[in-house]
């Protein structure tokens, strides 16, 4: 049995929404989930009370770096942030759901995805401030680097997954090297036609991938009630893609979805769709002002939904919490937030030339030809005396002659 269908319902029905964790913290019992939790195979129970306590931990160490993030963007420190609040379920869950040879393929608001991918925070800040060009070795640590272009996950995440069939690293049997990709993308980036597309590929080839919208509600100020006329997680039942949709403020039904997702995907059974419902708590990036576009009304509606607070109700109730243990939480995330401040005041800006060196593994010659017209540009702040950090783009430029 699986909560995932791929029959198409009469649209105007309601879409059921799988949840395991009430908002008061209750925990309702799910016969498959259940399964999946407590660990196939002899695995580890993924619901006992000492993951619980560390998933609890993620979320609330994630909070304090995004409002680090937030506040370091107000002191001039980053460029832009865009904040991860309200979505530290639906992030931390998918991420401890995927296996370590799992390739994610994330967007720009995923920092609970690459915490439990273990990204340090500051890798996230080094790209907002732009000083880096990715971050982080996406190889090694199996996650892509962010992507601001609304829908590019998908496609990439399918070609990477056919990739993996001809390696031979799916449905062998073996948990060891069987390998899946986990899509991340948003509710509005979901209308964009390459998430279509890659449903035909993943669709047609079976590819191991699993796409995951956080469906926040809004993508900036368009609802997604606009975005779509049925509930995101019938669209992909048009291309035979089983899907569901899951309270993506309640880590477990997360956990436990994107698990059987992915363990689906791995054994070459295709690919999955799942909705997390969720809630973008604060604006859309530092950019961003909502009181032009909802009402605080909304905002505190969901303010009663937040997962974190869920999580932990859900462990009082457990009796599996105590005051030591939060405040021992607390502690390390306010050391977290110091050691980003910390972090960022100590970064160096990056060679100005840096760009064109990564763009092609062998030398290109229009990437030359536009290296060599940059560093002309930035020779000209020199001339004018005005120090814009860039040290020796002359001297560079002689190098280079
Ligand atoms: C192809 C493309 N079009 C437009 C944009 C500008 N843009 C950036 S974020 C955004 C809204 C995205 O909303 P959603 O997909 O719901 O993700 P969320 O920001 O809510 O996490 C838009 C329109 C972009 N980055 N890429
Ligand atoms: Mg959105």
């Amino acid at each position: 049995m699986s909560v995932f269908r791929s029959t198409i319902p009469d649209v105007a029905a309601e879409e059921p929404m799988i949840q395991l964790l009430a908002a008061d913290g209750t925990r309702t019992p799910h016969a498959e989930l259940d399964e999946v939790l407590a660990g196939r195979g002899g695995e580890d129970d993924l619901a006992s009370p000492q993951r619980l306590r560390g998933y609890y931990r993620d979320m609330v160490m994630i909070r304090a770096a995004d409002l680090e993030a937030t506040s370091l963007q107000r002191q001039g420190q980053l460029g832009l942030w865009a904040s991860a609040l309200g979505q530290e379920a639906a992030q931390i869950g998918a991420g401890h759901a995927s296996r370590e040879q799992d390739y994610l393929v994330p967007t720009y608001r995923e920092h609970g995805i690459a915490w439990a991918r273990g990204i340090e925070p500051w890798r996230l800040l080094e790209s907002y401030r732009g000083v880096s060009h990715g971050g982080w070795d996406p190889n090694e640590l199996r996650t892509h680097p962010y992507m601001i272009v609304l829908g590019s996950q998908a496609p990439h995440a399918v070609g990477y997954a056919m990739g993996l069939q001809r390696d031979g690293v799916v449905g062998t049997g073996d948990p060891e090297t069987d390998t899946a990709v986990l899509a991340l993308f948003g509710d509005g980036a979901s209308s964009e036609g390459e998430v279509s597309e890659s449903f035909t590929f993943a669709a047609s080839f079976d590819a191991p991938v699993v796409f995951f919208t956080q469906n926040n509600q809004w993508a900036i100020s368009v609802p997604t009630s606009v975005q779509s006329r049925v509930p995101l997680a019938q669209r992909s039942r048009g291309w035979g893609i089983p899907s569901v949709r899951v309270d993506g403020n309640d880590v477990l039904a997360i956990l436990a979805a994107v698990r059987e997702a992915l363990d689906a995907a791995r054994a070459g059974e295709g690919p999955r769709f799942i909705e997390a419902v969720t809630y973008r708590m604060a604006a859309h990036t530092t950019s961003d002002d909502t009181s032009r576009y909802r009402p605080s009304s909304e905002e505190e509606e969901w303010a009663e939904k937040d997962p974190i607070l869920r999580l932990r109700r859900h462990l009082e109730q457990l009796e599996e919490i105590d005051e030591a243990f939060i405040a021992r939480c607390d502690e390390e995330a306010h050391d977290l937030a110091m050691a980003l401040h910390h972090h960022i005041h100590g970064m160096e800006d990056p060679d100005p030339v840096g760009m064109f060196t990564h763009a092609y593994a062998e030398p290109h010659p229009i990437v030359e030809a536009e290296r060599e017209q940059y560093l002309d540009y930035i020779a000209q702040f020199e001339d004018e005396g005005d120090d814009v950090g860039r040290d020796d783009a002359a001297e560079q430029k002689g190098e280079l002659a």
